[in-house]
């Protein structure tokens, strides 16, 4: 029997009521529900307040380059399908480094778990804006508001019909560890969206402005049609829907590939010899 107490327990660096606190929470809780030991869980970070999260946890872990978390995660997981493997990283490590490897990730559509803690601003490096920071919001950087328009992960990945898009907020821990829980379950890509205060650096989303209007979607939306899925993909402002917005049926990309059906490549033995004429065949 798993509980949360085998993720272990330990001092954080992050500042009090800030929005990580409760995520690593609800982390902990989907995988200990879900009966999966430590060491059948990767946790693939990158850089940032979001990327420290798995540091806290008593798992396997490993932390790329900045926004590099999704490569990674990919690799591992194709030679390794015996592993739960979740990429846990910031919105700007996500969506902004990392952008084109979101992309990627949801045409590919390998069997990993994205949880980006979005709290829509770089918080390790004190402030900027990132890609989700909302259009005019006023930063030491962008003093005069930040003049683009806010990315929206969530509309982008129910566009491109991936197969599960969900958001999140961290001020309802049960509802995200059922999200996380769903999100892992799901046999392809899945993003799950946190909205995150950061109460150093956004005083703009802050958790009361999340709370006037975060609302859970209930069993009349079905997210499996597209055109509903886009329709609180894009609500964001006077109400914010949470919960899961899409979903699609797609094969994962494991399938695809004739290589892997041969079995994991972490349990097959390396034939040394013939890689070396491999190699020495391009010299
Ligand atoms: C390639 C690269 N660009 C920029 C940086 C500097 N940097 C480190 S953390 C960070 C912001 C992280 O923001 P986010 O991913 O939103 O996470 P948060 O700290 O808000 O949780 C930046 C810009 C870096 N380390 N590497
Ligand atoms: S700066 Fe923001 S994101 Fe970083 S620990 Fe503090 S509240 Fe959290």
């Amino acid at each position: 029997m798993v509980g949360m107490e085998d993720y272990g327990q330990f001092e954080t660096a992050w500042c009090p009521g800030c929005g990580n606190h409760a995520i690593l929470k609800a982390v902990k809780k989907a995988l200990a529900g879900l009966g999966l030991a430590p060491h059948e869980v990767l946790l693939v970070t990158g850089i940032g307040q979001a990327a420290k999260a798995p540091l806290y946890m008593n798992c396997n872990m490993f932390t790329g380059l900045h926004g590099r978390s999704l490569p990674a995660a990919t690799g591992a997981r194709l030679a390794n399908p015996g592993l739960t493997v979740i990429a846990e990283s910031g919105d700007g490590c996500s969506y902004g480094e990392g952008g084109n490897h979101f992309l990627a990730a949801l045409r590919r559509n390998v069997n990993i778990t994205l949880l980006a803690h979005d709290n829509q601003v770089y918080g390790l490096t004190k402030g900027q804006a990132s890609p989700t920071t909302m259009q005019g919001m006023k930063t030491k950087a962008q003093p005069f508001g930040q003049p683009s328009l806010a990315f929206n992960p969530v509309a982008v990945a129910a566009a491109m019909r991936a197969g599960f898009v969900a958001r999140g907020f961290s001020g309802e821990i049960e509802h995200l560890a059922g999200l996380i829980q769903e999100a892992v379950r799901h046999p392809g890509f899945a993003l799950v969206d946190i909205l995150q205060p950061c109460v150093s650096f956004n005083k703009l989303n802050t958790f009361s402005w999340y709370k006037e209007r975060v609302y859970r979607l209930g069993p009349e939306h079905d997210p499996t049609d597209f055109a509903q899925a886009m329709s609180k993909a894009q609500e964001f402002g006077e109400r914010i829907p949470i919960g899961v917005i899409a979903r699609n049926d797609r094969p994962p990309f494991e399938a695809g590939v004739p290589g892997l059906a041969r079995g994991p490549l972490a349990a097959r033995s390396l034939d040394r010899d013939a890689l070396r004429r491999i190699v020495e065949s391009y010299a």
